[in-house]
């Protein structure tokens, strides 16, 4: 655990800068007739999720550079998760991965995470992957699909497999089971696209019957990977088809590098939104497809637009979505990386706060494109570092997170107390 006082005595040391800069901001932002007191509270309630497979150090197929004092245990993922929420004051909850985590005590892993003040995000399944515990010990395999899958009993296997997980959630006080499917084919001809949709659909509708009643099914789509001809939840539309199919409380995930280049990302939130299906997130950026680079890194813009979509489904405060990272990558210390996406979003919520909405509906009315540009670059392009500051302060953490981290030795600690050999699980 990182000690709220050596976090306090942190901030002492950079606490006239950052009243100077608060000042400067909230003149500078009262002037645009937008309150920064509200903006700061919005982005003081914001949090995102950490995944617990992004904890340890990524990689590429071509290799991975483990960086030491990686968590061994599933607890110590739920240290390191209190450690950067102890920093960000805005990374609430930890996903798992099952069976990359898988709890012989749920009840006390619970009560272990409670006492950090960490709560269980989304289950996520693995059917794509043979693990013994999910193949019925080698009896079934899923390298040509789970719920796609020609052979019944690796369907069934698929399904038992969520089922449990979601059993396993109910024990964590989880509220969601997230489905993302590696189903699909490499090859024109090998399986018929209509059967594999009709029988994924039909073992979702299975794992939803198992649903408690204030559960939620998301649904991640992905267009291509491992699969690189075709993935049977390839878009946001097959992901659509499979929640309206399914019932109400199926629900589609966006992950934001699950989708092909120059994709319009802002434009899928605000329809699954105005469908009635936007589940959650899970944020990262890209480059070239899949890359699970760091939140904001390539794409600040687009990130703005998608809270911007996000705002507006909520009628201005952020809808009560499942918010999480998920990003991987094989240079820098996991835990910066997602201090780095927190802080990216933040920053993109308080920017997309800053947007005069009722301008930019003049500006639509009037069919002037060169105004509404004007209104969202005026939002965008101020410095709302200071407010994003100010909100994890009043939320108890760092006003600088990574310097922090760095200034308390973090990462030597965890190598002196974990090894220098300490790998994750997860990929
Ligand atoms: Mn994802």
């Amino acid at each position: 655990m990182i000690p709220h006082d050596r976090i306090e005595d942190e901030n002492t040391t950079r606490a006239r800068t950052h009243a100077r800069d608060l000042v400067h901001a909230r003149e500078f932002i009262a002037r645009t007739n937008t309150d920064p007191e509200a903006v700061i509270a919005e982005v003081a309630r914001f949090s995102a999720a950490a995944p617990s497979w992004a904890l340890g150090t990524g990689g590429t197929r071509f290799g991975r550079f483990p960086i030491g004092g990686e968590p061994r245990t599933t607890e110590e993922k739920v240290d390191d998760v209190a450690a950067i929420n102890a920093l960000t004051g805005a990374n609430r909850s930890i996903s798992l991965h099952v069976p990359w985590d898988d709890p012989a005590d749920p009840e006390a892993l619970r009560q272990y995470a409670v006492e950090r003040g960490i709560a269980f995000d989304a289950m996520n399944s693995n059917t794509f992957q043979d693990n013994p515990s999910t193949t019925r010990d080698g009896a079934v395999s899923y390298k040509f699909g789970s719920l796609c899958h020609s052979d019944v009993a690796v369907r069934d296997a698929a399904v038992q497999h969520n089922l449990e997980c979601i059993d396993l959630g109910v024990r964590l006080g989880s509220k969601t089971i997230t489905v993302w499917l590696a189903d699909g084919t490499s090859f024109p001809g090998q399986a018929n696209f209509r059967a594999q949709f009709e029988r994924v659909l039909d073992g979702l509708r299975r794992i939803y019957a198992h649903l408690p009643a204030d559960w939620r099914m998301f649904t991640e789509h992905k267009p291509y990977e491992p699969q690189f001809y075709s993935s049977v939840v390839n878009d946001w539309g097959s992901s659509l088809l499979l929640a309206q199919g399914t019932g109400d409380r199926a629900l589609c995930l966006v992950d934001l590098g699950h989708h092909l280049p120059n994709a319009n990302i802002e434009q899928i939130v605000s329809r699954l939104a105005m469908a009635g299906r936007l589940g959650g997130f899970h944020f990262n950026d890209s480059k070239y497809g899949d890359d699970d680079l760091t939140t904001g890194s390539i794409k600040p813009y687009q990130l703005f637009l998608i809270f911007l979509e996000l705002l507006d489904a909520g009628n201005g405060r952020m809808p009560p979505l499942a918010y999480m990272i998920d990003q991987s990558n094989n240079l820098k210390d996991p835990l910066e990386d997602l201090m780095q996406a927190t802080d990216a979003m933040q920053v993109a919520l308080a920017q997309a706060l800053l947007v005069d909405q009722q301008a930019l509906r003049g500006a639509q009315d009037a069919n002037d494109p060169a105004l509404a540009q004007e209104i969202l670059h005026r939002a965008y392009r101020t410095d709302v570092r200071p407010l994003v500051a100010e909100a994890r302060r009043r939320n108890n953490a760092a006003l600088d997170p990574i310097a922090t981290y760095r200034a308390l030795n973090s990462r030597t600690e965890k190598i002196r107390q974990r090894g220098l050999n300490a790998v994750a699980t997860g990929i």
